[in-house]
């Protein structure tokens, strides 16, 4: 089994480096997992697409959770933005008749175990009302606002922005 970790490495950024903490966690790496890795819910591969200033912007990313109890995810926000929600996109019909809906999400869970990808035409965190405009490559702080363990919590991370 091809072991994620090596795959990651190579790669410095910030955001690889969330990467390979998850990758450490993962499944067939036991033996190189450091002996005090917390099985903490990890945000990982965030990015953002291009946006204008006062537009609206929108973060995808993976929310991994290796640990036994199930997150939940409440709420989003990033300093870039006036204000920032939990959505989900729809494609009602196809061809030219398609349309995306999005609705807002109260909450998404994550499983113990198991993770949530959040991606174009699915979930997102819309970013609203952009206070600045988001050009490729920039980096996006953001925050999740999460309940795990019966506790509330934070989790921070940067997204990439990338060309949609
Ligand atoms: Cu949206």
């Amino acid at each position: 089994m091809r072991c994620p970790l090596r795959a990651a490495a190579p790669r410095r950024t910030r955001a690889s480096l969330v990467v390979l903490g998850l990758s450490l966690l993962g499944g067939g790496c036991a033996r190189e997992r450091p002996a005090a890795a917390p099985s903490v819910p990890v945000v990982r591969e965030a990015w953002a697409r291009p946006a204008a200033a006062g537009a609206d912007g929108a973060l995808y990313f993976t929310l991994a959770n290796p640990g036994g109890d199930t997150l939940v995810v409440v709420g989003a926000r990033s300093d870039v933005a006036t204000a920032a929600s939990l959505h989900a996109s729809m494609q009602m019909g196809t061809g030219a008749a398609a349309m995306v809906h999005m609705t807002p999400l109260a909450r998404v869970a994550v499983p113990p175990g198991d993770s949530v990808v959040f991606a174009p035409l699915g979930r997102h965190a819309m970013l609203e009302r952009l206070r600045r405009a988001l050009g490729v490559g920039d980096s996006v702080p953001f925050a999740l606002a999460v309940t795990w363990g019966g506790r509330a919590d934070t989790l921070r991370a940067r997204a990439v922005v990338r060309p949609f």
